[in-house]
């Protein structure tokens, strides 16, 4: 892409209103536009970086052995009224009437409207498990929508829900999840820490919340230390095996959200030295709660008993649009933003300091050009600004790497290099810069 032709209106100034980093990075970066409190438009910048955490959570998703699918946002209040939470949502809930005066809804999440499907099509428990998911617009009209993306009132969800035969099952099915999203934050290079949670409004036992720490999260959280940097169980998990030694080896330690925190048990299941008490982002959530909607709903299948039973359920959430502000709360340093290789708008910025020079041209348009036949995604930086506000604009908007062109240097035919994230330069032959930047893609697909 030619920043010339491209839609990224930077913000000069520091917009008040945003209190923490990444919200002051989404806005002058240009990655959305507020409309109302906590509804925004996803500018193409912001837009490219929340599509590629989408496809990250989906190939996850994917792998764990989940089906997608779309359901609707608008979602009919007879469901709810069936399973009991039409009133217990209350304000939280954005309520629509339509023309006929039918009572709707904005869907704030989606357990309803799955068990609705499921309890139409499925009969016997040899159609089970069934783990589906579909990544969609959620409404909650939050009390206090803030932080930008991180508490929107619109935002995008990736929602997985499961159906077994009976509690082991839905256990094993919890446990993909469990997993699947331990190796998803991985893949955006976040440390996301698995957390005892409070489950709220959607119900249930057994329940984790996965929290990024960051001095600016809404969550206080209190765990052991070693949690913290414990590797992702890797792409190469077998989800049809047993994955309980997999997740009991994060759940042993003690990692509870506030409203589990048990100070006594902190002090005598953690030694000093370990004692993490931090706040953090909460990135997703899943619960297990059993027959709660079923029962509710009446989803029942025939067992191998020749009975029928309720279906076991979980539910599954990732805050898709809350991890771009999430990434960057993680990554950034007072220039701007630093992406990670693999949710990075662009592959790297080339940065032309003498537009309009012949040789500055034919140089950046080669290497340009190159770098979109490797497939590396480039942003060439065309425009006729000073080096300075080219440098500082790169800078903010925090691709991995910088591609640096200027007159000085091709009188020795070499450009430089920079790393965004170390600071790190060098100087390379246009060909050599072309060959490193595709060579630190390799692995990763744009
Ligand atoms: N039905 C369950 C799981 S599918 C559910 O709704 N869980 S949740 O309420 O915990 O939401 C799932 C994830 O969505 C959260 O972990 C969080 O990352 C994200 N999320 C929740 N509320 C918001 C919000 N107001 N703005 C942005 N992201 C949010």
């Amino acid at each position: 892409m030619r920043l010339s032709r491209y839609f990224l209106p930077l913000l000069k100034e520091t917009p008040a209103s945003a209190e923490i980093a990444s919200h002051r990075y989404m806005l002058r970066a240009g990655m959305i536009k507020q409309h109302s409190a906590g509804i925004y438009s996803w500018l193409p910048l912001g837009f490219k970086v929340m599509r590629k955490i989408e496809q990250i959570v989906r190939e996850e998703q994917n792998r764990a052995g989940a089906i997608e699918m779309l359901m609707p946002t608008i979602q009919g209040a007879d469901l709810w009224q069936e399973s009991g939470r039409y009133d217990d949502y209350g304000k939280e809930m954005l309520r629509i009437t339509d023309r006929a005066g039918r009572e709707l809804l904005y869907g704030p999440t989606n357990e309803e409207m799955l068990t609705d499907v499921f309890r139409t099509f499925v009969r016997s428990y040899k159609e089970l498990p069934q783990l589906l998911y579909h990544i969609q617009w959620k409404f909650r009209d939050e009390v206090r929508p803030r932080f930008g993306v991180m508490r929107g009132r619109e935002f995008l969800m990736k929602d997985a829900y499961s159906f077994d035969i009976d509690m082991d099952a839905a256990v094993v099915s919890y446990n993909k999840m469990f997993i699947a999203y331990l190796n998803t934050f991985a893949r955006m290079g976040l440390k996301a820490v698995p957390m005892q949670a409070d489950t709220g409004p959607i119900g249930g036992d057994l329940s984790h919340e996965f929290l990024i720490l960051a001095d600016t999260g809404e969550s206080e959280v209190f765990c052991h230390a070693d949690l913290v940097d414990m590797p992702a169980p890797g792409l190469d998990v077998d989800f049809d095996g047993d994955l309980q030694s997999l997740v009991d080896e994060r759940t042993v330690l003690y990692a509870r959200t506030d409203e589990m925190h048990d100070a006594k048990a902190f002090e005598t299941q953690v030694p000093r030295s370990k004692r993490l008490s931090a706040r953090g982002i909460e990135v997703g959530h899943i619960f297990c709660f059993g027959d709660k909607y079923s029962k509710a709903m009446g989803a029942k299948v025939m067992g191998p008993d020749g009975k029928e039973h309720f279906a076991q359920m979980g539910s599954y959430g990732v805050g898709v649009s809350r991890l771009v502000g999430g990434i960057i709360e993680a990554s950034h340093d007072d220039a701007g933003i630093i992406w990670p290789k693999s949710v990075t708008p662009f592959g790297v910025g080339i940065i032309n300091l003498r537009v309009g020079d012949d040789e500055c041209d034919k140089v950046s348009e080669d290497i340009y050009n190159k770098l979109c036949a490797a497939g590396v995604d480039p942003l060439y930086d065309d425009k006729k600004d000073r080096g300075g506000v080219k440098f500082s604009r790169m800078d903010l908007i925090g691709l991995p790497y910088q591609i640096v062109v200027g007159p000085r240097g091709l009188k020795d035919g070499i450009v430089e290099i920079k790393d965004r994230k170390t600071g790190e330069r060098q100087n390379q032959s246009p060909e050599a810069a072309i060959a490193f930047i595709t060579a630190q893609y390799a692995d990763i697909s744009l």
